[in-house]
């Protein structure tokens, strides 16, 4: 990039050995030679974090000096990955401690493998976040993440039998040298309680909180650094302890078990990720984790707003934005009204105004099981005064309804943020936020014209779409050294800061010596893969098969299903024509379900029985093989990527509001087997239809296929006689033997319905045909590799669009208003 300012040279390689040696010696008392690959990453990463810091502290006075406006990416979930590699390519040291760690005898490789995978998200929209802030920091945009420090992440998933089990996962246990603890900027959150008004000296009443319990929330702050920049954001992680003084109080009183009752209650808040994607616990402590972050960070927020502002709040949107990553902090809304009103005495209508102007909304998916409304019992006992503030903006909020729409009470109890005895976090964010955005075009459209309906209709200015996208840093740069070094050969390295640059790739799609430069690079991946799948599971898979790959959360609506019945297809028909010719295939699989998912867990078991019948089985001669890898997560997929041809996407269509999977096996140069759903579509306009594999319903076909109430599941079962096998093999023993029913329930879902579902609800045999010629068709395509790496090829080459700097600038300057920054050390 030309308008950033040179990095300054302060890290040479003597220098890391010096300090890297130094620090094994005094903080684990080892030699180089003696040191354990734990310790020599913890000393490279503080050695690291010590070398960025200088930058670190320069951003942070530029946002003063300047007075910058900035950004607080406001987020339950940041699934960040691991932080050395990423660091040190950010800060192009890569080659550096490579020979630094060489000169040293160290496996630099083993070293970086001994970093924890930080989990704290639970699948796309962790992720989302954390490919957001290495865009805004290469950008140079002023922003904070904030979020909490969980001490457990997501679970670790281990496959005992065929069958998830969760383990969980200590990340904390080796330590945590990126972070730094601010204790200076710990904030007291109050939770529980009664209101009480008071009179002021003015004679005003104003509402105080009384009786409450209170958690300390503690910063842990982390370095996010921009690529080829000066500019390091933070990452700011609030963890929770108890309030030493309330503990004092009740030691003296001699109450001893409620001071450690006190602790407890505290510590759980921080202690462990919710993992369902896509669906809502609706636990207390939920709830809990939501107003602690919360409070937490706006307080912080207006505090440092007041040092410079005094108490001119009108001027808060220009120089503040919150972003609400989906409806878990959306009580940033009711909390900057709070401490508006009740902390600085301004009055409803200019702390609503200035509310307003300050939040936006983003909505990541239209799953029903997703919405999140709590009970009013539990909100108004947890949040006594959020409460009364966000049943003042109800109240107003539909007196406004009554003025638009006139008296309609349907209308208003559909509408309205607080009814049948809920409360509608979704609601309160889009009536106080200015802007409401969708993930991807097909999102957008679907909450305009119906999820979100009425609210379009009210806010129309509102209603803007933000199509997703995912760094190129850590999922090409990184992850895929070897297609790198090729495309930076050919038309050099602009596209690690600027991704459209892909396109200069697109003459060279049909050239038969990048062809095979190309093909080669995939082969060397997919041997990587096939390497660590022997080492990992002591399976062997053919690199030259073709490497087919779904691996996401796991969740009836993306259709797992679907690629496993048409795996049990091929089966059945390999064992009847056992001389079949198809090109070599090996499907892989990785995803965790929720813990109390049961209908998730039994379709990983299935994939893993249909695994052990299909790799076992001497007819099938290894010309399908299927693999469940276990325990998904940011480094998995880091692996997998570079290896995939083909990238599996068939969610129901309307169902997957963006998806971002896609996109990075798309960048690494899968070519698509997919639904026209989320993002998807608009991969399709990007690489043209010859480059990737469409298949299924609409998104308006599946909408007139559940209206018309006639779709009927039985009468595909009976016209056609692969589904019937399939099906079959469910109940007959094939699957499980020994244990007939185990996969009944998926059969009656299928056919009858199950649990008041109805039956297949997402569709699976509707879409079976359709999906079966897709994938006939992508086994042709494979066979002319020329054709094959042209295809994949054009992937790359016009994937530039879905790139999250795409979408961070589209973010910055059409929602926040914010300008990037230059630092210069
Ligand atoms: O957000 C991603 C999208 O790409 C995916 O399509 C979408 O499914 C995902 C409750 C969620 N939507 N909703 C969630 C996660 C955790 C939770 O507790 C809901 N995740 C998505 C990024 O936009």
């Amino acid at each position: 990039m030309d308008n950033t300012t040179p990095l300054p040279v302060g890290l040479t390689k003597d220098e890391i050995k010096r300090r890297v040696t130094e620090m094994v010696r005094t903080v684990f008392r080892k030699t180089i030679e003696t040191a354990s690959s734990q310790q020599i990453y913890n000393a490279l990463a503080y050695t690291i974090k010590d070398y960025l810091s200088d930058r670190w502290i320069a951003t942070h006075d530029q946002y003063e000096s300047q007075d910058v406006k900035v950004v607080y990416y406001l987020s339950m979930e940041f699934l960040m990955g691991r932080f050395l590699g990423n660091a040190v390519l950010n800060l192009s040291l890569d080659e550096t401690i490579r020979e630094a760690m060489e000169e040293l005898g160290v496996d630099y490789n083993l070293a970086e493998d001994a970093e924890a995978d930080p989990g704290l998200g639970s699948g796309g929209l962790g992720r989302l976040a954390a490919c957001f802030l290495d865009s805004l920091s290469t950008l140079g945009y002023p922003a904070y993440g904030c979020g909490i420090r969980y001490h457990y992440g997501i679970f670790e998933q281990h496959i005992e039998n065929g069958y998830q089990i969760e383990k969980p996962d200590n990340w904390l246990k080796f330590g945590d040298p990126w972070s730094v603890r601010r204790d200076e900027y710990a904030m007291e959150v109050r939770f529980g309680g009664k209101v009480n008004s008071v009179k002021d000296e003015q004679g005003v009443y104003h509402f105080v909180l009384e009786d409450y319990h209170s958690v300390l929330a503690i910063p842990y702050d982390y370095p996010v650094v921009g690529y080829n920049t000066n500019v390091v954001n933070t990452l700011r992680l609030w963890d929770a302890e108890a309030i030493d003084r309330f503990d004092l109080q009740s030691f003296n009183e001699g109450n001893y078990e409620r001071a450690v009752e006190e602790q407890n209650l505290a510590r759980r808040l921080s202690e462990v990720l919710y993992p369902a994607d896509n669906t809502v616990a609706g636990k207390e402590l939920r709830l809990r984790q939501q107003y602690f972050f919360i409070s937490a960070t706006i307080q912080r927020v207006l505090m440092r707003f007041t040092e410079k502002h005094k108490e001119d709040f009108s001027v808060l949107p220009d120089y503040v934005q919150f972003q609400l990553n989906d409806t878990h902090p959306s009580l940033a809304v009711a909390e900057l009204m709070r401490i508006l009103m009740d902390t600085y005495y301004v009055s409803w209508d200019q702390a609503w105004e200035i509310t307003r102007k300050t939040c936006a909304y983003t909505n990541h998916t239209i799953m029903s099981e997703a919405l999140e409304k709590w009970p009013i019992e539990l909100f108004s006992r947890l949040l006594p005064r959020i409460y009364m503030i966000v049943e003042e903006i109800n109240r107003r909020f539909c007196a406004n309804l009554i003025d638009w729409f006139g008296n309609d009470p349907n209308k208003i109890r559909n509408m309205a943020i607080v009814a049948d005895g809920q409360v509608r976090m979704a609601y309160l964010a889009i009536v106080g936020s200015h802007s409401v955005n969708g993930v991807a075009a097909i999102h957008s459209n679907i909450l305009k014209t119906q999820e979100l309906r009425d609210f379009y209709d009210i806010y129309p200015e509102k209603f803007n779409n933000k199509t997703n996208g995912i760094t190129q840093r850590r999922w090409l740069a990184k992850c895929n050294p070897g297609l790198s070094r090729l495309i930076t050969q050919n038309i050099g390295d602009g596209w690690i800061s600027n991704l459209d640059e892909l396109t200069k790739l697109k003459p060279l799609a049909g050239d038969a010596g990048f062809q095979t430069d190309f093909m080669r690079v995939k082969r060397e991946n997919k041997v990587l893969l096939s390497n660590y799948i022997k080492q990992t599971s002591d399976l062997s898979v053919d690199p030259d098969s073709i490497f087919d790959i779904q691996v996401k959360r796991l969740h009836e609506y993306k259709r797992q299903l679907l690629n496993i019945f048409h795996i049990i297809d091929l089966y059945n028909t390999i064992k009847m024509n056992p001389y079949m010719e198809i090109v070599p295939r090996t499907f892989i699989f990785a995803a965790k379900a929720s813990a109390s998912y049961h209908r998730a867990k039994l379709i990983i078991k299935l994939i893993n029985s249909v695994a052990d019948l299909v790799n076992n089985d001497k007819t099938v001669n290894g010309r399908i093989r299927v693999l469940f890898m276990e325990n998904y997560r940011v480094t998995l997929a880091e692996q997998l990527c570079p290896a995939a041809d083909v990238s599996e996407q068939i969610s129901t269509a309307g169902k997957e509001a963006s998806g971002t999977g896609n996109m990075k096996f798309m960048l690494n140069g899968a070519v698509t087997v997919g639904t026209l759903d989320g993002a998807n579509v608009e991969m399709l306009e990007e690489a043209g239809e010859d480059n990737i594999f469409i298949f299924g319903m609409t998104a308006a076909e599946v909408l007139a296929l559940t209206q018309s109430g006639t779709y009927s599941p039985w009468n595909l079962y009976n016209m056609d006689y692969n589904i019937r096998f399939v099906l079959t093999s469910l109940i007959n023993g094939t699957l499980a033997p020994g244990e007939h029913d185990l996969f009944r329930e998926i059969y009656d879902a299928m056919l009858n319905g199950y649990g008041g579902a109805r039956p297949d609800e997402y569709y699976v045999l509707q879409d079976f045909q359709s999906y079966k010629n897709a994938q006939f068709k992508i086994n042709n395509a494979y066979k002319d590799t020329a054709r094959w790496a042209e295809m994949a090829i054009n992937n790359v080459a016009t994937s530039g669009k879905f790139s999250s700097d795409r979408t961070i600038r589209q973010y910055a300057e059409e929602i926040w208003r914010i300008k990037p920054i230059q630092v210069k050390l």
